[in-house]
């Protein structure tokens, strides 16, 4: 039976045990105008694609998807739309990292820099001629200190609110180990703590959701221990995503939240590298600039702002043709 839409190839890569599918061929037009217009769009008209690419049965939850498309900047290489089993985010730092190793595999970028566009601002990345990728996001800060927030059936933890290109609460004092033995607990735990910060109302700048929860704990990895005289310069995190799936990988956008309350709290100079674990044991290796004040998102006269670095590495998986068959009445997700 004849596919139902124009050809559409997807490219499957995983950052750090994360996986991204992209759409580079076909898919959704999302006509021009900003990234931010280009989403719009893709949300009210073509929603149909995200669920086809991300839920069952031809996707799953953890799946971050994205539609590359032309670039919204001059002297941009490219834009990206980046999407989820429940939506869609604004940045994506393991998708950035697996859209320019995608871009490599396809042979349509050199080892150098490329500026690409998203809905919430163009960032910077560099191919390294190892295949390790950086990229440079969008500037970061810290929104609110040390919240208090009851949780129930947990008790009381505080966190931090911090942007890194989503909105994320990132705390220490939730009690669990991060590890894969505690995947369960942790999954609960965090998923109660987004729906506390909904009902005490605590939110992002301006009202914004906090869609990620970022739980915090000390390095596991031999190389990331502090030793006598030097404290350990890294961390370990577990994230949960807004679809209710944790990211496998240490997660870019919380990296950069993470490095913006490292800059805030003053334990982490510019420059200085900060080794993120996942909850699965693999790494970004991060450092952050300052930005000149007040001239990041936004341009709010006075915040302090970071400039995130992180560094990582993709690996593609699939490279594939969607079939939409007109008989299956799952054809278009679940
Ligand atoms: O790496 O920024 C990230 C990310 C966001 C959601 C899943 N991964």
């Amino acid at each position: 039976m004849a596919n139902d839409i124009a050809p559409t190839r997807i490219i499957d890569s995983h950052t750090g045990g994360e996986p991204t599918r992209l759409v580079v061929e076909g898919g959704p037009d999302l006509g021009a105008g900003t990234m931010a217009e280009r989403r719009a769009r893709f949300r009210a008209e073509h929603d149909r694609w995200r669920r086809a690419l991300a839920n069952e049965p031809r996707g799953h939850d953890v799946i971050v998807g994205g539609v590359v498309t032309p670039p919204s900047s001059p002297g941009s290489h490219c834009g990206i739309v980046f999407f989820n089993n429940v939506g869609f985010i604004g940045m994506c730092g393991h998708g950035t990292i697996g859209l320019v190793a995608t871009l490599a595999w396809l042979g349509r970028v050199q080892p150098g820099r490329l500026a690409i566009d998203t809905p919430v601002g163009t960032v910077q990345a560099e191919l390294h001629a190892d295949g390790g990728v950086t990229v440079a996001n969008v500037p970061s800060y810290r929104h609110l200190r040390h919240v208090a927030v009851d949780v129930p059936g947990h008790g009381r933890m505080h966190g931090d609110v911090a942007w890194g290109g989503n909105w994320f609460f990132l705390s220490h004092d939730h009690g669990v180990p991060i590890d894969r033995e505690h995947l369960p607990q942790l999954l609960a735990v965090s998923e109660r703590v987004r729906q506390a910060l909904v009902a005490a109302g605590v939110t992002g700048e301006g009202g914004a959701e906090i869609d990620h929860v970022e739980l915090l704990g000390p390095p596991r990895r031999p190389e990331h221990l502090a030793t006598a005289g030097a404290p350990a310069r890294a961390g370990r995190s577990f994230v949960l995503c807004p679809g209710g799936a944790y990211d496998r990988s240490p997660c870019g956008t919380g990296t950069s939240a993470k490095l913006a309350c490292l800059a805030a709290d003053g334990e982490l100079a510019p420059g200085e590298t900060w080794h993120q674990e996942s909850v699965i044991g693999s790494v970004f290796a991060a450092r952050y600039e300052r930005t000149p004040r007040g001239e990041g998102r936004g341009a709010v006269a006075g915040r302090d702002e970071i400039l995130p670095f992180i560094h990582g590495r993709a690996h593609v998986t699939l490279d594939a043709r969607v079939v939409v068959d007109p008989r299956d009445p799952f054809a278009w997700g679940l």
